[in-house]
């Protein structure tokens, strides 16, 4: 198998005793690796780079090692004015030196160290969790927020600009195949609707940043529960895993990120519409977590957009799983039939319940910031 020739070329030691499929991930092929010398066993990810999603491999690795070297060393170098301790996956090089190995059909795989005796979760039912993974955020934008955007690639233009998405929506939604499903799922055309009533407030985030009042920064990309890692002893946040969308961007990408994904108890895969709602009580630790973190560098006008990129990235989500529905699959993996098409109805019911409680979340925003 291809898998375990590669897993062979990265500087690991010692024999290669089990190599398993891990299903985390919309995007990348994930394996967990086990080696073993005779007086010691060394586990680490290797990971399939998805081509079609990600197209300069190579820059994708050189961002992860500029923003994971920079962090790394912050974390040590306040490792004993901390309350635990932080982790972060380093990069493993390949025999010959690279951050990356090609294989023999020009795929990109990558090897990265395992966070050590920590569990992630698939969803939150308890504050004391979403307020880790607002500490475990607002930790990791905090120690990468002396390093300049510039010195990151962008590795994925598009990523996380609501305007383009819609603008590839418009684009699908005239294919036959799109309207063959809207005029054949009702559910497709009662979507379709909830993105026309939502038109007008696709623009608020790049419309502050062209204006000035938002900056780049490296941001992590994809905060959502499951690239939380919760230290089995403790319970505490102990790291931020999947580096591979670090790159310039608005920290609102990430913070209204980490709410739609920790603050919705039913979590993104549930088929029951009913248990999908933004908890206020999860919300209110994971602004409180996140905050004790952010609270030095975010600015006047960062803080008032907070509650906008909520509200945005659920909408934005639900459209990205929609418009893959619509286009027939073809950026996010499904297991089944329709699942892009279910994953977009759970982004959008949260959408209606943010939109919905507003008022109070804008208040909790305002009694910590
Ligand atoms: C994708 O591959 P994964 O699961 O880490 C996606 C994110 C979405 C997420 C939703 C590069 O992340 O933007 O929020 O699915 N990553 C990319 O589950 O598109
Ligand atoms: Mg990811």
């Amino acid at each position: 198998m291809i898998a375990e020739s590669v897993a062979a070329q990265f500087d690991v030691p010692g024999r290669l005793v089990a190599l398993r499929t891990i299903g985390a991930g919309n995007v990348n092929d994930t394996y967990r690796v086990i080696f073993r010398t005779v007086f010691s066993e060394e586990q680490f990810i290797l990971q399939r780079i998805n081509k079609s999603v990600f197209k300069d491999p190579p820059a994708v690795m050189r961002n992860m090692k500029i923003v994971t070297d920079h962090a790394h060393r912050r974390i040590e170098s306040e490792a004993d004015q901390t309350d635990r301790i932080w982790q972060l996956p380093r990069v493993i090089p390949s025999l010959d030196g690279k951050d990356y190995v090609v294989d023999s059909k020009g795929e990109y795989w990558r090897a990265l160290s395992l966070i050590s005796s920590s569990t992630n979760y698939d969803k939150v039912t308890e504050p004391e969790h979403a307020a880790e993974a607002g500490r475990v955020l607002g930790y990791f934008q905090r120690i990468i927020s002396d390093l300049s955007a510039d010195e990151l690639v962008d590795t994925l233009p598009g990523f996380h600009i609501a305007p383009s998405y819609l603008d590839a929506y418009d684009k699908v939604i005239t294919t036959q195949g799109a309207q063959n499903r809207l005029s054949g799922v009702s559910e497709a055309k009662r979507l379709a609707k909830f993105v026309e009533q939502r038109r007008n407030m696709v623009h608020i985030l790049e419309d502050a940043k062209t204006s000035g009042e938002l900056q780049l920064r490296p941001i992590h990309g994809d905060p959502k529960i499951t690239n939380v890692m919760i230290d089995n002893f403790t319970g505490k946040g102990t790291a931020i895993v999947d580096l591979d969308t670090v790159k310039p961007g608005l920290i609102h990408y990430d913070f209204g990120d980490a709410v739609r994904s920790g603050c919705n108890p039913a979590g993104e895969e549930t088929s029951d519409l009913s248990g999908v709602f933004l908890d206020l009580h999860l919300f209110e630790a994971l602004v409180k977590g996140y905050l004790t973190e952010a609270k030095d560098f975010l600015t006047e006008a960062d803080r008032r957009y907070l509650f906008d990129s909520v509200r945005l990235i659920a909408f934005e989500l639900g459209l990205r799983f929609f418009t893959d529905y619509l286009a027939g699959d073809v950026y996010f993996k499904v297991g089944h039939e329709g699942q892009n098409l279910n994953r977009a109805r759970v982004q959008f019911a949260l959408c209606e319940s943010i939109e919905a409680r507003e008022g109070k979340m804008r208040a909790i925003l305002d009694r910590y910031i």
